[in-house]
This record gives structure tokens, sequence and C-alpha cells, in this order.
């Protein structure tokens, strides 16, 4: 495809294009900004998030603000039940609901979390500019049925997918249930940040028809997961519900699943620098939906 070869030229990450896994080193800073005392996170928690690609804030939101939330979660649990919304993903083996995207547009009360003015200003903060939403959903994940999110790295798939140029977008974890190391918490590499894993096989069209259930492009080979777990180990940064985890679009991350009886349901909104806009993606393939990549607005 001629205009995807003109594109890989000048791709600083290229993936699913070789037969062969690599593992090579990211071109972009981590954090964007200077710190100085009136940032909204302290210095040792910017250089937590540099070296460690990942910041872990208990009570971000209060008891009242998490059970309004919750409250909005189970009405568009129950709305989506049956619901033919090509923005209601289903879990892999049955109809359970498991992911709702783009609620910050959906839902008046997530479009009002998704501009939260303390958390933009520590994503602004990192992210060395405004920001904008590129993606937002919930992941149920219900008490002994909930299944797992396979390891992966977004800025892969926002990489190639959706044409995201450089890793300059991070994703704010909102815990809306208490999340313990035993009920499918976010598991992640401390430091895989700096590190890109270049997948093998080609995109098939139409991908993420199929892997927002469960996904198998873009998916990193086990060697280069047993290095990089070798190299920094794996953290589960948890705590109760209104504790947030905001994480870099690169590191290495996933969850098991949830066979406890307890729920395990975030919401996940990303934010991606306004200096970073969605190109073509790097596949050469068509955009994925609005609902998945936001290029509107
Ligand atoms: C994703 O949605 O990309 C995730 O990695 C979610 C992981 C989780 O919900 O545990």
């Amino acid at each position: 495809h001629p205009a995807s070869e003109v594109q890989h030229a000048t791709d600083l990450y290229p993936s699913r294009i070789s037969d062969t896994p690599s593992i090579t080193e990211r071109r972009d800073p981590v954090v964007y900004s200077a710190w100085s005392p009136n940032c909204s996170i302290t210095e040792e928690q910017s250089e937590f998030y540099r070296r460690n690609g990942y910041l872990f804030i208990e009570s971000f939101f209060s008891p009242s603000e998490v059970q309004g939330l919750k409250e909005e979660l189970k009405r568009m649990w129950a709305a989506s039940r049956d619901s033919a919304d090509g923005e209601v993903i289903r879990e892999p083996d049955s109809d359970e609901v498991r992911s709702i995207f783009n609620v910050h547009r959906s839902s008046d009360v997530f479009k009002a979390l998704s501009g939260h003015s303390r958390l933009k200003s520590i994503t602004d903060y990192i992210l060395g500019s405004e920001t904008y939403i590129h993606q937002s959903r919930i992941n149920f994940k219900p008490g002994f049925t909930g299944k797992e999110f396979y390891w992966h790295s977004d800025f892969e798939t926002w990489h190639v997918e959706d044409g995201m140029p450089r890793m300059r977008a991070l994703s704010c974890s909102i815990a809306l249930e208490d999340n313990y190391h035993f009920n499918g918490p976010l598991m992640v590499v401390p430091g895989s940040q700096m590190d890109y894993v270049s997948c093998v096989g080609r995109t098939p069209d139409n991908h993420y028809e199929k892997s927002l259930r469960r996904q198998q492009y873009g998916v990193p080979d086990h060697d280069s997961l047993a290095e990089l777990v070798q190299r920094y180990g794996i953290d589960t940064p948890v705590g109760k519900a209104g504790s947030i985890v905001l994480f870099d679009c690169n590191i290495m991350h996933g969850s098991n699943s949830n066979i406890t009886p307890m729920p395990r349901s975030n919401v996940f909104i990303v934010y991606n620098s306004v200096e970073n806009k969605l190109q073509p993606p790097y596949s050469g393939q068509p955009p994925r939906p609005e609902f998945i990549a936001a290029r509107e607005d």
C-alpha cells in the first residue's frame, strides 16, 4: 500500500510490520513539564510518575462524589443490557456488558467528571499542554464472571490503529468499587513505559469489532513480556472506591479475571495532548469510529 509505505518511513514506533517482535527505546518524554511548587502534584509524585509510568492517588474523589458516579454507572449498566449500540461491548463468551465507550459524551455525569479541574490540571502538567479526551469507557468487572484484559500497551494500538503520533497521552482509571489485589485490579509493569514492544501480525480490517472483546493483534509476545517483568516486576496499585491511577499510554498493563464475589468497576478517561492529534492510522487502514478514538473535538 503506497500511502502506508510513505508513512512508515517517518514512523517512530513501527509495529505489526515485522515478522519478529522487538523492544526499542521510547523516543518521547514521560513528564512534559518542569515541576514547580504551584503544580497540582508534589515533586515526589511527579518523579514517581516519571520513573514508574503511573501514579496512584487514594481518595481523589470523596465518598459522596463516588456515590453519584456509582448511581450513574448502575443506570448505564441497566440501560445498556439490551442495547444494540456499538458503544456497548459484550464479554467474549457471553452477552454480559464488558465495557461502555464514549461515556464522556453520552452521560452528563461522566462529561462533568472528565472536565474535573484538579484532574485536568494534573494531566495538562504531565503532558505539558492543553489536553482533550481521546477516549472514555467504563469497564465492568462483575463478581464471579468478570473477564481479564490481557497485557498490552495502549499506545501500540492507538498508534497503529488510530494514528496517534507520539507518546503524549495518559489514562486515568477511577475506581468506583474498592479494588483489592484479588478482584482483578489493574496490574502495571513499572518502568515499562520506557520500552516499546513492537508486535507481530498484520491488523485485520475492522479489528476493533473483535479486539474490544478479546484482543488478538497488538498483543505482545511471551518473551518480550517475560523480559519486561523480569526487569521491572509488577505493581497492583489498589485502594478504596474514589482512588485513581494515572498511567502513561505506553506502560505495559493488564488485569486478571474476577472470580471473587466483589465487583470491580472502573471508569477510564484518556487524555491526549492537543499537540499530538490523531493522523491517519499507521496501519494504512481506515480510522476506527469516533467513539473509540476522538477526532472531531
Ligand atoms: C483497557 O481498557 O485498555 C485496560 O487495560 C483495562 C484494564 C482493566 O479494566 O482492568
